[in-house]
C-alpha cells in the first residue's frame, strides 16, 4: 500500500477510536510498522522509530498535557519530520553543484530545474556537460539550457571528462556552475573513478546524488555506496510525482545521514521544491495543517472529557453539554474528513447532522430542571408541549428524544455495573467512529 494512504489509514483508526488506551496505542504501532515496512523504510529503522514512540506516549518520556490520542498523532508527526531532518534553506552563494546517480534518475533533467530554480533567485547559472557516456546526453543539456535560459559549456562527442572541464571551467564566470555527470545501471569502479576526476577538477562545494522516489529498499546501500566513494553532501528526490512515495529513498538519507534537499515532483522545469519535512510528512499523513488537526484533537478530547462526566451522571444537561462540544469541532463531515474517514455515506452524514440540531433545540428549549432530571417532562404533560413549541419540534419528537435519552441512560447504568456489557460496548463504540457517531448509534439516529 502506498506510503501515505497506509499512515493516514492507520492514523484514522486511531483517531476515530472512542477510547485510546495502550491496547490501542500498540495496535496502532504496529499498523504504522506494517506500512513502513511495505514501503521500504528498513526494519530496523522502523522498530527503532515505533520503540521510541512507545517510550514517548506510554512510558516516562510522555509530556503531561496531552492525552494518549494527542501524543500518538504528535509522536508520529515529530518522529517523521525527524526522520527526514531540517526543512532545507538552498544557499544562495555562488558555488559549484555536481550531480550524479544512476542511468535515468533525473540527472539531467535536475540540472534544468536547479538551473530554473537559482535564476529565478537572481543568481546567473551555468551548465556543464560532463556526461561523457549517453549519446545525446550533450543535446539534452543543451536544449534545457535553453529552456531555462542558462549558457551551457560542453563539448560535443569528447570521451575525456578532464578535458572538457579543463577547457571551459577557467572561462565560467556565472554565480551557480551545475554539472552533469554520466548514469551507470549500478555502482561499480569505473563510474567512482570518473566522479572523483570531475570532483578533483571541478571541487564542488555539494556532491547531490539523484535518486528516483521508485527505488526501493536498494536505496540505502546506493547512498551509502556513493557517499563512502565521493562523500555526498544531500540527495534530490526525483519523481515523487509518481508511483514511488519515496519510502525508500528518504529511509536511505537517514541511513547515509544525508539530508534531502529537493524533490522533483515532474518532468517541468519548474517541478523542483526545496525539501520541507514538515509539510512532506504532513502530506504524507493527510494533514497539510497539523496545527489545525492537533486543534481537532483537542476539542475530541474535551468531548471526551464531558463523556467521562456524562458516566458518573447522565441528565439531558450532560447529553447537551456533549451536543455542543461536538458542534464546536464543526460540521461533523469535515471533522471526519480530517480524521481520514472519508468514506461515511454523505446522507448518513446529513441525516444525523440535522437530527442532531434538533435536539439541540429541544434540549436547549427545556428548563434547568427539567435538563437535570428528565422524568419531569413526563410526570406533567404540559412540559412536553412547552418544550415542542418553543423549540419548532413536534411533540412526537420531544417523546422520542426522551424515550432515547431514557435508553441511553439505562445502557449507561447497566455499562457501570456490568463489565461483560462494558467490554460489548467499547468494542462496538470502536468500530463507529468518533464520539458523535457512537451517540447517534446508541440513540437509534
Ligand atoms: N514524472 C517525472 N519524471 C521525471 C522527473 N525527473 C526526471 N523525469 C523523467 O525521467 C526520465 C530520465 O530523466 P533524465 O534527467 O534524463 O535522467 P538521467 O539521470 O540524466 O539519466 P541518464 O543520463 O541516462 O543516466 C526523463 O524522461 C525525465 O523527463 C520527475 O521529477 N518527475
Ligand atoms: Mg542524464
Amino acid at each position: 500500500m502506498d506510503l501515505g494512504k497506509g499512515l493516514r489509514q492507520a492514523l484514522a483508526k486511531l483517531t476515530g477510536k472512542t477510547m485510546v488506551d495502550e491496547a490501542a496505542v500498540k495496535e496502532f504501532l504496529r499498523d504504522i510498522q506494517r506500512v513502513l515496512i511495505s514501503n521500504d523504510v528498513p526494519v530496523k529503522l522502523v522498530f527503532e522509530l515505533s520503540k521510541r514512540i512507545e517510550k514517548k506516549v506510554l512510558g516516562e518520556d510522555k509530556s503531561a498535557g496531552l492525552n494518549l490520542r494527542e501524543q500518538v498523532v504528535r509522536a508520529i508527526h515529530d518522529e517523521l519530520v525527524a526522520l527526514l531532518g531540517e526543512k532545507y534553506e538552498p544557499s544562495l552563494k555562488p558555488r559549484r553543484i555536481l550531480l550524479l546517480g544512476l542511468y535515468g534518475s533525473g540527472k539531467t533533467t535536475t540540472c534544468g530545474k536547479l538551473a530554473q530554480f537559482y535564476k529565478k533567485r537572481g543568481l546567473s547559472v551555468a551548465l556543464v556537460c560532463a556526461d561523457t557516456d549517453r549519446p545525446a546526453a550533450y543535446q539534452q543539456l543543451q536544449q534545457l539550457s535553453v529552456k531555462c535560459g542558462a549558457p551551457f559549456y560542453g563539448i560535443e562527442g569528447e570521451k575525456d571528462v578532464g578535458k572538457i572541464i579543463n577547457t571551459h571551467l577557467p572561462n565560467i564566470k556565472e554565480d551557480i556552475i551545475i554539472v552533469d555527470s554520466a548514469g551507470r545501471s549500478g555502482f561499480d569502479e569505473e563510474l567512482v573513478k570518473q566522479l572523483k576526476t570531475i570532483s578533483e577538477l571541478v571541487k564542488p562545494e555539494e556532491k547531490i546524488l539523484v535518486m528516483s522516489a521508485d527505488i526501493g529498499q536498494t536505496a540505502g546501500r546506493q547512498a551509502e555506496q556513493f557517499h563512502t566513494a565521493v562523500g555526498l553532501t544531500g540527495v534530490i528526490i526525483s519523481k515523487l510525482d509518481g508511483s514511488g512515495k519515496g519510502g525508500g529513498a528518504l529511509a536511505a538519507c537517514h541511513a547515509a545521514s544525508v539530508p534531502v534537499l529537493f524533490t522533483g515532483l515532474g518532468e517541468k522545469m519548474e517541478d523542483l521544491e526545496a525539501f520541507d519535512s514538515t509539510k512532506f510528512v504532513g502530506r504524507l499523513l493527510g494533514f497539510p495543517d497539523f496545527e489545525a488537526l492537533m486543534e481537532k484533537i483537542k476539542s475530541v478530547a474535551d468531548t471526551e472529557k464531558l463523556q467521562e462526566q456524562a458516566m458518573d451522571k447522565l441528565t439531558l444537561g450532560t447529553f447537551y453539554s456533549q451536543l455542543k462540544a461536538a458542534r464546536k469541532m464543526g460540521p461533523l463531515s469535515s471533522v471526519f474528513g480530517m480524521m481520514g474517514m472519508n468514506d461515511l455515506p454523505a446522507d448518513a452524514m446529513k441525516m444525523s447532522e440535522q437530527k442532531l440540531k434538533r435536539y439541540e433545540a429541544m434540549i436547549s428549549a427545556m428548563t434547568p430542571g427539567e435538563r437535570d432530571d428528565a422524568a419531569l417532562l413526563k410526570k406533567q404533560k404540559g412540559r412536553i408541549e412547552r418544550v415542542a413549541k418553543g423549540s419548532g419540534c413536534k411533540p412526537e419528537e420531544v417523546r422520542e428524544l426522551i424515550s432515547q435519552f431514557e435508553k441511553m441512560a439505562n445502557l449507561m447504568q447497566g455499562f457501570k455495573k456490568n463489565r461483560g456489557l462494558r467490554k460489548k460496548l467499547e468494542k462496538m463504540m470502536g468500530k463507529s467512529g468518533v464520539d458523535m457517531n457512537k451517540l447517534q448509534g446508541m440513540m437509534g439516529g
